[in-house]
């Protein structure tokens, strides 16, 4: 569709609040979730049509956001604030809700969908905006807490099967070292790391030492969500790169982190940076410095997942992602077609303007359980 307006001339935003089943349960040191609950923004002007996911969930078990304070926080602030100012570019929309503190996710929901209506305006896809150099991105799974070690394993051969570059297997105080220990026995050779979601503090450290012999890639947040110090003090005692995900709250939590060697590998998830024009500095950041970095996922539905591996398609990503296909997290997305994993365990980037994804409309209206537009 032809573009008419000026660059961003928003006219209406709605919300939505979905809620989508997840094919299997996925537990975390934090909580167990069955169905992802999100709310999907969508900004319209000059007759395209922009859309984000919020990667807040149900409950404040991650961080403290979730989708009732996305919700509250987008209709009564950000909508308000964007619908009042005009934008010439989407990297302005950070300055447009400077004056609202915290509410990373919230924030990042909506600038998305800035960045998919304004590359569909142009007829780019969102990959070749951000200057991203390479048409597909290396695929890992994240595994969640599971019934039985034996159930694990099952679960780490399929994964295997069909072909995931590595394996993420979530930890906690009583799931760690002896499954791990059994995990490794099994498969000797795989790339694998674990994720422990903020689960452990510095007492435990003999605990953590002896995941230090297993050959793993990484640590991913040991200790506290705002703890950077007792990362440093465990990054020296151990062999094993730690890498920090909710301790990674902004760009400048990044700087520090680094400086403190608090992490020598970053996740990087543009939902808890506070949007994917801060994402683009924590990328420019690592890339300056040399630090390994891979984008995370938080069971993003096929919409949040197309923000991202726009997003990995930039260089200074080195290792494989959380972005996995549609059918490990969904029966059938809110994108038709859904995201597959390619032989070679990659995702292809959509080459198509904007998120160069189809939205399922059907399937969006089937999951929607809650609705707010503002217009200007
Ligand atoms: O810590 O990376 C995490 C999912 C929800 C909340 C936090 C995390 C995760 C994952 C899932 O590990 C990654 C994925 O989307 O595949
Ligand atoms: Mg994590």
């Amino acid at each position: 569709m032809a573009y008419n307006g000026p660059a961003l001339e928003i006219e209406r935003v709605e919300l939505r609040r979905i809620e989508l089943p997840l094919v299997r349960p996925f537990e975390t040191s934090f909580g167990r979730d069955v169905h992802r609950q999100a709310v999907l923004t969508t900004v319209y002007g000059g007759g395209a049509v922009g859309w984000g996911e919020c990667v807040a969930s149900a409950t404040p078990g991650y961080s403290a956001e979730t989708v009732q304070t996305a919700w509250h926080v987008l209709s009564d602030f950000l909508l308000p604030a964007l619908l009042e100012t005009p934008l010439e570019h989407p990297s302005e929309a950070p300055a447009c809700w400077a004056a609202v503190r915290g509410h990373p996710m919230a924030k990042a929901a909506l600038e998305a969908a800035l960045w998919d209506l304004y590359a569909r305006a142009h007829d780019r896809s969102l990959a070749d905006l951000f200057g991203g150099e390479r048409e597909t991105v290396p695929s890992g799974i994240s595994l969640g807490i599971a019934p039985s070690v034996d159930d694990l394993l099952d679960w780490i051969d399929e994964a295997l099967d069909r072909g995931y570059q590595r394996v993420k297997l979530k930890i906690k105080p009583g799931w760690d070292v002896d499954v791990l220990e059994t995990v490794r026995s099994r498969f000797s050779d795989v790339d694998l790391m674990v994720d422990a979601n903020a689960a452990y503090t510095p007492d435990d450290i003999d605990r953590l030492r002896r995941l230090d012999d297993l050959g793993l890639m990484m640590i991913e947040q040991p200790y506290a969500g705002d703890d950077l110090l007792d990362h440093a003090r465990l990054q020296r005692e151990l062999a094993t790169p730690i890498c920090l995900d909710e301790s990674l709250a902004s760009v400048h939590a990044v700087e520090q982190a680094l400086d403190l060697d608090s992490c020598r590998i970053v996740n990087l998830k543009q939902g808890r940076v506070g949007g994917l024009t801060n994402a683009r500095r924590v990328h420019d950041l690592c890339r300056d410095q040399d630090v390994p970095l891979w984008c995370g996922g938080m069971l993003e539905t096929g919409i949040g997942r197309a923000v991202n591996v726009a997003l990995a398609t930039l260089p200074g990503f080195t290792l494989p992602h959380d972005l996995s296909a549609s059918e490990r997290y969904y029966q059938r997305d809110v994108i038709d077609p859904p995201f597959e994993l390619n032989p070679d365990g990659t995702l292809t980037a959509p080459d198509g303007p904007g998120l160069g994804v189809e939205i399922d409309l059907d399937r969006v209206d089937q999951v929607t359980v809650d609705r707010v537009e503002l217009a200007r």
